[in-house]
């Protein structure tokens, strides 16, 4: 009996964690570098990894949390693809006493124990760096267009309030039109043609809530004959590499860091949530600002 015992044990022991990722999808550069984060952390530690791709539906995201939920899962990671609607399922989630970690994007809920915690960055503090360097390079004027990301997303929503609350200071600068790019290149693309033909030359500055639209706005830009970075100023979010090239090419003139790369955090936090020590309830990770003053020193050590 005794070896018996010792051998359920051990077996319990041996077995690999299992932990479900219900990820929003593939819409961004930003977003690959997560799920990578997150796949080559969870593979590096041996751990049963189930990674959900919620293709941009709320509805998808759900369907994956039942289904790990079904499959028994030791923890569920979700990075909400936007704020509201998810008490139901992450209720199913506690009634199946499976912790669920928040990470990326902030939810809203009136019940804080539906989730044990959350990992990811400070959108407002992102959005408020933006416009406060913004303010400084025209000297608080300026007509500006706001590429927004996903509508109903925490990163959409807080930059966009951040950057409102930071530019309401200068009497100057002003948003004359504001769309949703979906956080996507082709997104940002479309759009921007659009506020060009509407808005023509009145256009100073493209504030995009992410790199992939700014990028996206960027050959809208140039299509109508006008410089990115000179004709029009561009400031941005994210700090993919290919932003941090841009800014060295001239075409975007700030770009403020949103580090995706925290699968390495996320699955040490788990490990402490089982070994049953406290965890802190919000981390954030620390981000930078890059402009031509640092792009150059930074492009060759970027990891996404
Ligand atoms: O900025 C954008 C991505 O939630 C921080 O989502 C993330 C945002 C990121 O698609 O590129």
């Amino acid at each position: 009996a005794f070896a018996l015992l010792t051998a359920s044990v051990l077996s319990a022991a041996d077995k690999p964690l299992k932990v479900g990722f219900a990820q929003t999808g593939a819409e961004s550069a930003w977003r690959t570098a997560n799920s990578n984060s997150m796949k080559n952390e969870a593979a590096k530690r041996g751990i049963d990894f189930k990674f959900a791709d919620g293709q941009g539906k709320q509805e998808n995201q759900i369907r994956a949390i039942r289904s790990f939920i079904a499959q028994r899962v030791d923890a569920i990671v979700l990075a909400p693809i936007v704020e509201t609607g998810w008490d139901p399922v992450l209720r199913e989630a506690k009634r199946a006493g499976i912790p669920v970690v928040l990470i990326d994007r902030t939810i809203q809920t009136a019940d804080e124990s539906l989730y044990a915690c959350f990992i990811g960055s400070d959108f407002y503090e992102e959005g408020r760096m933006a416009a406060d360097w913004l303010a400084k390079k025209v000297n608080g004027t300026g007509s500006i267009v706001e590429l927004q990301g996903t509508p109903g997303s925490a990163p959409a929503n807080e930059r966009r309030r951040a950057f409102g609350d930071a530019i309401a200071k200068y009497p100057g600068l002003k948003i004359i039109d504001s769309q949703s790019g979906d956080f996507r290149r082709a997104g940002g693309k479309e759009v921007m043609e659009a506020f060009l033909k509407k808005h023509g030359k009145a256009i100073n500055i493209v504030y995009a809530h992410n790199d992939d639209m700014a990028l996206g706005a960027i050959q809208a830009i140039e299509q109508a004959g006008l410089k990115p970075g000179q004709d029009i100023i561009i400031v941005s979010i994210d700090a993919i590499k290919e932003a941090i090239q841009a800014v060295i090419d001239g075409k975007i003139n700030c770009t403020v860091e949103c580090n995706p790369l925290f699968g390495p955090k996320v699955f040490d936090t788990i490990a402490r949530m089982r070994a049953g020590e406290k965890v802190e309830r919000k981390s954030f990770n620390k981000d930078e600002l890059f402009d031509s003053t640092n792009a150059s020193a930074v492009i060759a050590s970027r990891e996404y």
